[in-house]
């Protein structure tokens, strides 16, 4: 098949899900063509013969206040569905690669047939597409398009009671490359970052609001009280400068590391002990399911999709938002007790390679791929 991908190219899950879907659909012999404002952070590292990088151009003028990255996208997509004879284009993130999608079909009609399939990530379902400035054009692109996915049962059903949507949507969970993200034996590493068999505690993420990184360092302030230990911090954001502020004020910053963006996750969290994840949302938390892939046991918020991903008290614990007592808790009993350290991160292990592996999820993918194709109605009837 032909298989046009657009997703934000920038740090963030959704992209990366994106990018690998895409660079494991090339590998079974699909060609896939990206379509984005810049080059997808994980499309680095080679020539693949099957697969394709397309930029959105994006003119500006002096009228226009704001970029219309709507349009300029559409007509792209358009572009490379007519001259490469795409068969779908697979948006990730509704705002707003949904509405260009469907104005790239819409465009088309008459043509072939474009078919379209939205992934549904998060904060496009639970909190932007809400704004009233959004929600309806939102409802009506996820309406259009011809198939919808989310990535957690949370939020397929957020979808249909906030947005009143009863068109099917398929739940096709994250994945991770179970043969990448592995525990590496990497003492070298170790030996920098914890000289001394500190236990070491990573959190990954954003530095958005949402993922309360505050509430990790309160929790690692508490572990500290009971053992050395030290918390890497990967990822950059708004919330940056704040937790750094905090690490000062609560005279820890000696044991933190902030180490900004990261291209070599597997390197880091085969060092860690724990991965903390406390956010105030989070629909399915793609790099809890990385640290499972390495054995790392999670502490995690009950929110959105994480309870489907983390086994309460087997692969990690959750708690309230805010409960840092009780997450503190967690990851001292946890960090206190080898053999239930160990069974844990056996069995994170485990699931991460028997429900969430590359090749389980694509398999999904590709099935939705091909009934779609299948059904694409003749060039004559489809409505001129
Ligand atoms: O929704 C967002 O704010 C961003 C989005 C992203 O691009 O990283 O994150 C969402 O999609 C990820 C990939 O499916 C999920 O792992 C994250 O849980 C989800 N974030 C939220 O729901 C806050």
């Amino acid at each position: 098949m032909k298989i046009g991908i657009t997703c934000y190219p920038t740090y963030g899950g959704s992209g990366v899900v994106a990018t690998e879907l895409g660079k494991a659909l090339a590998k079974r012999g699909h060609q896939v063509h990206f379509i984005s404002y810049a080059l997808p952070m994980r499309l680095t590292g080679g020539f693949d013969t099957n697969i394709f990088y397309h930029e959105v151009e994006m003119s500006s003028y002096p009228l226009f206040e704001f970029p219309l990255y709507t349009p300029a996208l559409a007509s792209k997509m358009l572009e490379v569905a007519k001259f490469e004879k795409l068969d779908l284009i697979h948006v990730h993130y509704a705002i707003p690669h949904a509405i260009s999608a469907f104005l790239a079909k819409q465009m088309l009609n008459g043509s072939g047939g474009l078919r379209t399939v939205t992934t549904l990530h998060g904060t496009d379902i639970t909190l932007v597409g809400l704004e009233p400035s959004f929600l309806p054009v939102m409802k009506f692109s996820i309406e259009q398009s011809d198939a919808v996915t989310a990535v957690s049962r949370f939020l397929k059903e957020k979808t249909a009671t906030n947005y009143g949507i009863d068109k099917e949507i398929e739940v096709i969970p994250n994945f991770v490359d179970t043969e990448i993200f592995k525990r590496l034996p990497d003492h070298l590493f170790q030996k920098r970052i914890a000289p001394n068999g500190e236990k070491v505690i990573v959190h990954i993420s954003n530095f958005r609001t949402v993922k309360r990184v505050t509430d990790v360092i309160r929790v690692f302030k508490n572990i500290l009280e009971k053992m050395d230990a030290r918390l890497i911090l990967v990822g950059d954001g708004p919330d940056r400068s704040n937790c750094e502020l905090l690490c000062r004020e609560l005279d820890i910053f000696q044991h933190v590391k902030f180490l900004g963006k990261q291209a070599d996750l597997v390197e880091i969290l085969s060092v860690a002990d724990l991965f903390l994840m406390p956010s105030q949302s989070e629909s399915f938390g793609l790099s809890a399911l990385e640290a499972m892939a390495c054995e790392v046991p999670v502490v995690s918020s009950s929110v959105g999709g994480l309870p489907e991903l983390i086994v309460h008290g087997e692969t990690g614990f959750i708690a309230e938002i805010g409960d840092i007592e009780r997450m503190s808790k967690y990851a001292i009993d946890l960090l206190t007790n080898d053999a239930k350290h160990a069974m844990f991160a056996k069995a994170g292990r485990e699931r991460a390679v028997k429900n969430f592996h590359t090749d389980i999820i694509v398999d999904q993918y590709e099935r939705m791929y091909e009934q779609l194709v299948q059904s694409k109605a003749p060039a004559a009837l489809v409505q001129k």
